[in-house]
């Protein structure tokens, strides 16, 4: 029998809602310093460092036998692995830009995984204060009210979501910005970016948007927002077409699997490293 997560779920549920507390607290404040990592879009604030290291503790304390994968942890340079082991995916501050801007999109993410498959996840989007999770088998909710995606099957009647990312390289910006215009001309209804990819994909899980779709982002932005759009009647799938890989750094996630095809037919990816790959030496 699958064993059941539901005090996981409720434990994760009521971090989340903690962890938004602080990070709404920060927000208001407007006074949030940052630094950059990987490019000067790519930004870390202590808050994001704070949140991260109470949801580690909490999380910690409570199941000390599960595995933490955390997007600060693994800047600080934790070692990226996912095993069979119970694993909390954790993105403290999904949207740092926009935090550190004032931006109202701002979540806090957290997925399960257990075998390597997820079995739960959480966005809570702090500012609107909805927060979005979802089950194995057992639906996609916002709010407690059940969730289902627009199932629209023709891509010139989509609404499309997507990120511009934090790659400032020539190849990323071109193929990035070459994807918009295809899109724009095939065409579809419009392109929108929130700066946050777990909330850009709950809008494909409550059909206010119909797909989205990334080249670039990391499994803590998207491990909790994929098993929301699944649960949701969605379909999550690599931007080849293939099966969704978390740790690709590459997806689409979709109303329906003729809309996710026919956006895989007109989109391209850049290279990225797997968010596993082995630690260059
Ligand atoms: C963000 C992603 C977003 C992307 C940003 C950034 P972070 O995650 O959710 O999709 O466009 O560049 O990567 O860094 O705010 O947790």
């Amino acid at each position: 029998m699958a064993a059941d997560w539901t005090d996981s779920l409720n434990f994760g549920l009521s971090l989340a809602k903690q962890a938004s507390q602080v990070v709404m607290e920060a927000y208001e404040l407007r006074t949030e310093e940052f630094t950059c990592k990987s490019s000067a879009a790519d930004l870390v604030t202590q808050s994001d460092v704070k949140v991260e290291n109470f949801l580690k503790s909490a999380i910690g304390s409570k199941y000390p036998q599960h595995r933490f994968l955390g997007e600060e942890s693994v800047a600080a340079g934790e070692r990226l692995e996912l095993t069979d082991l119970p694993t909390w995916i954790i993105d403290p501050i999904d949207g740092t830009v926009n935090f550190v801007h004032g931006f109202p999109f701002v979540a806090v993410s957290i997925a399960f995984c257990v075998n390597r498959q997820t079995e739960f996840g959480i966005v809570l989007s702090c500012v609107d204060q909805k927060v979005y999770y979802a089950r194995r088998g057992g639906g996609a909710y916002c709010n407690g009210r059940r969730l289902r995606v627009s199932e629209q099957q023709d891509v010139s009647k989509c609404l499309v979501v997507t990120e511009i990312g934090a790659e400032r390289d020539d190849l990323a910006l071109s193929t990035m910005t070459s994807n918009i215009l295809t899109l724009l001309k095939l065409p579809v209804h419009g392109v929108r970016a929130l700066g946050t990819a777990a909330v850009d994909m709950c809008q494909v899980a409550t059909g206010a948007a119909d797909v989205y779709y990334h080249v670039g982002m990391h499994c803590w932005d998207i491990a909790a927002s994929a098993i929301i759009v699944q649960e949701a009647g969605g379909v999550v799938m690599d931007t080849e077409g293939s099966r969704f890989d978390m740790m690709s750094r590459r997806v689409i996630a979709a109303s329906s699997s003729v809309v996710a095809h026919r956006i895989a037919r007109a989109i391209r990816a850049f290279p990225c490293s797997r968010d596993d790959a082995e630690p260059s030496q």
